[in-house]
């Protein structure tokens, strides 16, 4: 009998050690200590050890079955704590994949052409300063030689908060705040939204973008004006771009001009793009008026300068060749995928 028990001890322990899951360490289990396992029926044959025998070979089964136990612990232990680790080695997270890619959409034709701009004025030095959109009438109007019930008010109706707040109707109340600020020479350009109580349709909307630049300094005329200008086109444009000055007037500059470019679809020929002309008109400039200067507390007899204002949709309207400013403000994301 205790032969019998040794062998029954170590073919437990042999198929314990090389169980490789849960369900076989059960099946043990069942076939050695369930009420019909080998260690069980060993028990039933303790009727044919002797009585003085009995207690100790009863004392070696339960010794075995103790073992057998603790072994089938350990092993479910240990089995578990593989498959956890398996697991985790599989839920891994690698930090250094690439992420995953959110839509994001594309740059306005609009941005485009802004940094474009910006670009180039930074690369002359000027600073770029943005301000407010709702602003005083003093800003917008008055400081800029056009006191109320002049002419160009009409032009440049826009919408009003009150009497005297409204929303900007160019980016000049801007340069009016920096000449005030009093910190001289000045080298800007100052982008952004504006507004004109105007009806849409291809070429006008109620809110569209500007970019005016100003240049204040001692000694500055004309002539730097002209090359400003004249570099910008041919940057924006291309390098063969001529650019003309028409005398114009604006109420805050004198002398003043508009800015045409030579067409750089055809070159100056003449064609569709530029209505056959040759030319197209891309800004409005001037130097700045003495009145507007000693409103904004610089003595005109010390300083000079020069400033412009080009619309930003036209700008993009014409380098991206599209025919109606109302695509601009779609947002049609096949549409803006096009620049
Ligand atoms: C334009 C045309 C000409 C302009 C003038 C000023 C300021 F504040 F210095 F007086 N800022 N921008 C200006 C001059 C704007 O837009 C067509």
């Amino acid at each position: 009998m205790k032969e019998q028990l040794e062998k029954i001890k170590e073919e437990a322990l042999k198929q314990i050690a090389a169980s490789d899951a849960l369900e076989k360490l059960n099946d043990i289990r069942v076939s050695y200590l369930g009420k019909k396992g080998q260690l069980t029926s060993l028990l039933k044959g303790m009727k044919d050890v002797s009585p003085e025998e009995r207690p100790k070979v009863g004392q070696m089964v339960n010794d075995a079955r103790a073992l057998i136990e603790g072994r089938l612990e350990e092993a479910k232990t240990a089995l578990a704590q593989k498959a956890r680790e398996e697991q985790l080695k599989k839920e891994v997270i690698d930090v250094t994949l690439p992420a995953k890619k959110t839509e994001a959409g594309h740059s306005h034709p609009n941005t485009i052409a802004l940094e474009e701009v910006e670009r180039i004025f930074i690369g002359m030095g000027y600073e770029v300063v943005e301000g407010p959109e709702v602003e005083y009438d003093e800003y917008n109007f008055e400081k800029l030689n056009i006191p109320k019930g002049h002419p160009a008010r009409d032009e440049q109706d826009t919408f009003y908060i009150n009497d005297s707040i409204l929303l900007r109707s160019q980016t000049s109340p801007v340069q009016v705040r920096t000449m005030e600020q009093g910190k001289l020479p000045i080298r800007m350009i100052a982008p952004g939204r504006v507004f004109r109580s105007d009806e849409v349709d291809a070429t006008h909307s109620p809110s569209f973008h500007q970019i005016e630049g100003l240049v204040i300094d001692k000694g500055i005329t004309f002539a730097d004006l002209k090359g400003t200008l004249e570099e910008f086109a041919k940057e924006m444009f291309g390098t063969e771009t001529k650019v003309k000055f028409r005398p114009h007037h604006f109420p805050f500059t004198e002398p003043s001009a508009e800015v045409d470019v030579s067409c750089f679809k055809c070159g100056g020929k003449g064609c569709r793009f530029c209505k056959g002309s040759g030319w197209i008109e891309i800004l409005g400039c001037g130097m700045v008026h003495p009145h507007v200067l000693e409103m904004c507390n610089i003595d005109p007899d010390e300083y000079s300068g020069f400033a412009f204002g080009v619309g930003l949709e036209r700008i993009a309207l014409l380098k991206y060749e599209i025919d109606d400013m109302r695509l601009l403000y779609e947002n049609d994301v096949r549409f803006l995928k096009q620049f």
